[in-house]
């Protein structure tokens, strides 16, 4: 039987004392779980195993797109973030769309070489490795598994092989193709053949050897802009040797005793806390049960008016204020839930983006307590295919988050960030700013716009109904999305919901979809969790010196798995 996402088997979460990894490919845990073991911290261990999950599923990120991270330093307790998005070429400008016959009615295909910003990944790990690392590994040592699965090769694991076929087919049915070096014999690799990426290794190999400037200056930047200006793109050497990577104060809010730390905007961490503000008004919320009509229903809502107003004001702060204190202001966020009414589903319309979901997440936790969140993506599984020559990566299509009307704040224009949907997440307790917050998990739910409605569903599996990590993952998932087609939110139900409660959520008003089956459920995201201590389960009694031990758990949508030592 093909792989079908039919959940038939259970698995317990994994628990450890030293350090912990979880990931969406098996294989890259390990490689983290071995730096690790060699002496590396999270940081670490978590670059090693985004440069894995590059060579291994190249159909979800790869050097060619973005990535972002979540560091809590165990001595300082201080948060810190990096954002690694890259910025549109300085040349593409709305009048260089418009000049091409392009609008915001008629845009370029999500493939188009137009749609290529500066990759920042790589720029990203460096300084991860260089900000947070153990300085025990050089950065050689860290990208050292990524290179060794890429040269002697690795068999494709399932749902992998699923979406390199997909994306592959996706491609050529725009007119597109995926580049040589990510195809073997013309065709994308099964699931179980040994793949090989000689060109990967060696863009990594040099990444190790010589940090940014192996990606960002000389023969690897020279294929990239070959490749784009050959396609019609607009990116010139300047635009990758003046990208930098940006270290970032995180935002946070309380929850219940509970603080959940997202990156700032342009990523969608901001919908997440705003998601829990909204939330934090309905006392009810777990009365009914876990995925309830009431507690779906109240969550849609919420996920409605933050989603809105997301869409409204994200965008690149630098071009145009995002109000983040007025949007994570409390009083705010009451008032919006004040319009939720619990027998009706709102009135409201509001003009949404597409969904893309290629994106991989993956946390560590290391025996010095600190903790690495760390996500990145190639937006939509390859991107758009292009392959630079000899660098074994094809180039994301992140542009294609930027709108082209005049008048949007995510309107295209020439070194901007577009609107992003990666967001990697950190929880502690919500101790004072005087003592140090303590570390209660390493999490996330990648998925475009699943991402904050994702972290929301599986920290409120943990906090409001005491699962553990992985019965946090198992559990089915909604997915609220706003419709342009039909002008409205659709509300995706996973198989495992109760008929009964699509019934009772259609009787509200609500557009629902269900059950969604098979490879349909990649849609609700794919996640990973580490947390510290059993603080999610309500029948322990919890001492006041927290535990040591690491649970951990890994999604079932995805290949991956979680280990430790
Ligand atoms: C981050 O992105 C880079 C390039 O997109 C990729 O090589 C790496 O594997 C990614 N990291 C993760 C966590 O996937
Ligand atoms: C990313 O960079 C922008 C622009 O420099 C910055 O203002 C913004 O806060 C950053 N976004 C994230 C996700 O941290
Ligand atoms: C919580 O702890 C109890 C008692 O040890 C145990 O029986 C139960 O399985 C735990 N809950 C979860 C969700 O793991
Ligand atoms: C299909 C797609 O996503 N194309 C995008 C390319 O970029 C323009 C401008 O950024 C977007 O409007 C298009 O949607």
């Amino acid at each position: 039987m093909d792989s079908d996402l039919t959940f038939s088997s259970r698995r317990s979460p994994v628990v450890c004392l030293h350090g912990c990894v979880a990931s969406s490919q098996p294989l890259a845990s390990t490689v983290g779980l071995d730096v690790l073991k060699r002496g590396g911290n999270a940081a670490d261990a978590a670059v090693a195993i985004a440069a894995a999950l590059a060579v291994t599923e190249p159909c979800t990120t790869g050097p060619g797109g973005d990535a972002f991270c979540l560091f809590y330093n165990g001595n300082t307790g201080e948060i810190k973030g990096i954002n690694g998005s890259g910025r549109s070429p300085q040349a593409l400008t709305l009048d260089l769309f418009e000049g091409r016959g392009f609008s915001a009615g008629t845009p370029p295909s999500a493939f188009d070489a137009l749609n290529i910003t500066v990759p920042g990944a790589p720029a990203c790990w460096c300084d991860t490795v260089q900000l947070f690392g153990s300085k025990k590994l050089s950065l050689q040592e860290v990208l050292s598994g990524a290179v060794e699965l890429a040269e002697e090769g690795f068999p494709v694991s399932e749902v992998a092989a699923h979406y390199w076929e997909k994306w592959t087919t996706a491609l050529r049915s725009d007119g597109k193709a995926l580049g040589e070096d990510l195809l073997t014999d013309s065709r994308p690799p099964r699931c179980g053949q040994v793949f090989k990426n000689p060109s990967l290794a060696q863009t990594i190999k040099e990444l190790g050897e010589r940090g940014k400037p192996a990606f960002y200056q000389g023969r690897v930047a020279r294929a990239i802009v070959d490749v784009i200006l050959q396609n019609g793109g607009v990116m010139t050497l300047e635009d990758l040797s003046s990208h930098d990577s940006e270290v970032v104060t995180p935002i946070s809010t309380e929850y219940k005793g509970f603080r959940l730390w997202e990156l700032p905007p342009n990523s969608q961490g901001l919908v997440a806390l705003f998601l829990l503000n909204i939330l934090e008004n309905f006392p009810q919320l777990k009365a009914g049960g876990h995925n309830s009509p009431d507690y779906i229903h109240v969550l849609v809502e919420a996920v409605r008016l933050a989603q809105t107003d997301a869409f409204h004001y994200l965008g690149d702060p630098a071009h145009g204020a995002v109000p983040l204190e007025s949007l994570l202001d409390k009083s705010y966020s009451r008032q919006r839930a004040q319009r939720v009414s619990m027998n009706r589903a709102m009135e409201c319309v509001r003009p949404g983006l597409t969904t893309g979901s290629d994106t991989v997440y993956f946390c560590v936790i290391d025996s010095q307590g600190n903790a690495c969140s760390f996500v990145n993506s190639t937006y939509m599984g390859f991107g758009t295919g292009l392959v630079p020559k000899d660098c074994g990566f094809s180039l994301q299509n992140r542009g294609a988050g930027f709108s082209l009307c005049r008048e949007h704040i995510n309107c295209v224009a020439g070194g901007k960030r577009p609107y992003h949907t990666l967001i990697p997440a950190l929880l502690t307790d919500s101790s004072t700013k005087s003592q140090k917050p303590q570390l209660l998990a390493a999490l996330g739910v990648v998925g475009a716009f699943m991402q904050p409605q994702g972290h929301i569903q599986v920290l409120l599996n943990m906090v409001e109904f005491g699962m553990n990590p992985q019965q946090a993952l198992d559990a089915p998932r909604v997915f609220v999305h706003y419709d342009p087609k039909a002008d409205g939110w659709l509300v995706k139900l996973e198989e495992g919901i109760d008929q009964e409660v699509a019934v009772e959520l259609r009787k509200r008003g609500h557009m629902v979809t269900w059950p969604v089956t098979g490879h349909g459920r990649s849609e609700f995201g794919r996640g990973q969790i580490i947390t510290v201590g059993d603080w999610w389960n309500i029948s322990v009694t919890q001492d006041s010196s927290p535990s040591r031990v690491l649970w951990a758990g890994s999604d079932p949508r995805a290949d991956g798995c979680a280990q430790g030592y």
